[in-house]
């Protein structure tokens, strides 16, 4: 077995033992009550999963192991003469719970490296699509082709011990991961680059490799393609991506299926595809205006223009965080140091100021604070990328490490197929009666 998977078998034995330990004593102790508002309204607020790799806290936002995003930014290995972490680094801390040396860093780049291999079909199936297909669309085509590869399908449709499933999901994981920028990378170039292709570099990291094979060689690019791979790879366990992910992988679909549809559920635009959506939005309101720059005045009458035709205001609330988003901090943060006088990231420093007011007056919106779409594509315009529907992809890459670290844990930690009940409104009226009890 390689140093890391030994390392991560090792642990994942303490955690199945003290995890029994604390079942057997504690197993019945309650974490939480269900209101029917709940069952009705999105299950919001229900503890009922455990995901290892990262706790999201209301008020200060992600935690990943326990760390926070400028922590990670301090502590996490960079690439040689970069300033931002390295996301081969995060990935480690998620899977074994401690932090990188710089050595482990590079043994997960050279590792991802040497598994990218991704099989002429693959491009095959995506170039089969109509290159007006949406990149998601060819993306997830793409993933749903590379299943072909699961050693986890093999592997148990030959027979596999229970006991061992954790072993080809982890080298399904790790495959999946070195593969995917490749795949986003050639989605990119066949749609919006006259289907050019640039081959993989074997000397570069994970996320500066995905810049390259996109066809950007700035350095500051690839960056900030190692901040956004970092920030965008997990936001513990409930939220659409990792919540399927984890539940479509609870019926022992492999890890290739399981991401595919986690990565369906990241392309709706409440979810990952609200990063498209805000900058089709600032694009939309830059041409109705006829301003590049928006004066707070102009923004504020498109945003109650916007509300009154009963739409969202796309990067803006969440469904648990009650504040700023810190993924957002460090986005703007990264804006003001590499870009501080860029129009587009002064508008979004604008609609920044001018949003959370109008939202809070509505007296309705839980959370008023800009989430992380908000301010992604704005910095990827800065560099030339304005294909705006290709945001959401760079996305999903990133999502893969959280929510396949997160299916590794789950295969050794012997998690079982996931199955709430559920209830229909007729049973709820009979039970409101006192006429049945739902709940058996
Ligand atoms: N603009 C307008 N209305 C909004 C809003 C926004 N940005 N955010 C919430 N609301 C509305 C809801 O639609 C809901 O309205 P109704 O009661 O009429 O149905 C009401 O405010 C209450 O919603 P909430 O409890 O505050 O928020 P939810 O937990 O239901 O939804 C989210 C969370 C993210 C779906 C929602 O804030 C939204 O639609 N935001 C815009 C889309 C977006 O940016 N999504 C990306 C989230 C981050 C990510 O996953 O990538």
């Amino acid at each position: 077995m390689g140093i890391i998977k030994d390392t991560f078998k090792a642990k994942a034995d303490i955690a199945n033992a003290e995890i029994k330990d604390l079942l057997k004593e504690h197993g019945n102790k309650k974490i939480g009550e269900v209101t029917l508002a709940q069952a009705y309204q999105g299950m919001r607020g229900i503890t009922g999963l455990v995901t290892e790799t990262s706790l999201l806290d209301a008020q200060e936002g992600i935690r990943f192991r326990g760390y926070t995003i400028p922590e990670l930014q301090e502590k996490l290995p960079k690439a040689e003469g970069g300033q931002e972490p390295l996301p081969e680094g995060l990935f480690y801390l998620m899977l074994l719970g401690e932090l990188p040396t710089e050595a482990d860093t590079d043994h997960i780049s050279s590792v991802w490296q040497r598994r990218s291999h991704v099989p002429a079909h693959v491009f095959k199936v995506i170039d089969a699509l109509p290159i007006s297909a949406h990149p998601m669309t060819m993306f997830v085509s793409g993933v749903m082709a590379l299943q072909t590869e699961s050693n986890f399908a093999k592997e148990y449709a030959a027979g596999l011990n229970k006991k061992d499933y954790w072993n080809p999901v982890y080298d399904d994981a790790m495959d999946l991961i070195s593969r995917l920028p490749h795949i986003a990378a050639y989605v990119y170039r066949r749609k919006y680059k006259n289907n050019e292709h640039i081959q993989p570099n074997g000397l570069l990291d994970w996320a500066g490799n995905l810049a390259h094979m996109m066809g950007y060689t700035d350095e500051s690019f690839k960056e900030l393609m190692r901040l956004y791979m970092t920030i965008h790879a997990d936001h513990e366990g409930g939220n659409v991506s990792a919540h399927t992910t984890h539940l479509v992988g609870s019926a022992l679909s492999d890890p290739y299926l399981s991401y595919a549809a986690g990565m369906n559920g990241l392309a709706g635009p409440l979810h990952g595809l609200a990063n498209q959506e805000v900058i089709k939005w600032i694009f939309e309101m830059q041409e109705k205006l006829d301003t590049k720059v928006p004066s707070k005045e102009q923004i504020e009458q498109y945003v109650k223009d916007t509300l009154a035709a009963g739409k969202v205001v796309p990067g803006y609330g969440h469904a648990v965080l009650r504040k700023t988003d810190p993924r957002f901090q460090a986005q703007m943060e990264f804006g003001k140091k590499h870009m501080p006088n860029d129009e587009l990231c002064q508008t979004v420093w604008n609609i920044y100021e001018t949003v959370p007011p109008i939202l809070q007056s509505l007296g309705k919106i839980k959370n008023p604070w800009p989430n992380v779409d908000a301010h992604s594509g704005a910095l990827l315009v800065h560099y030339g990328l304005v294909e705006y529907e290709f945001y959401t992809v760079l996305f999903a890459v990133s999502r893969a490490l959280g929510v396949l670290a997160s299916l590794c844990w789950d295969r050794a930690l012997s998690f079982p197929l996931e199955r709430p009940k559920s209830v229909t409104t007729a049973a709820v009226k009979l039970w409101l009666e006192g006429k049945e009890e739902i709940w058996e």
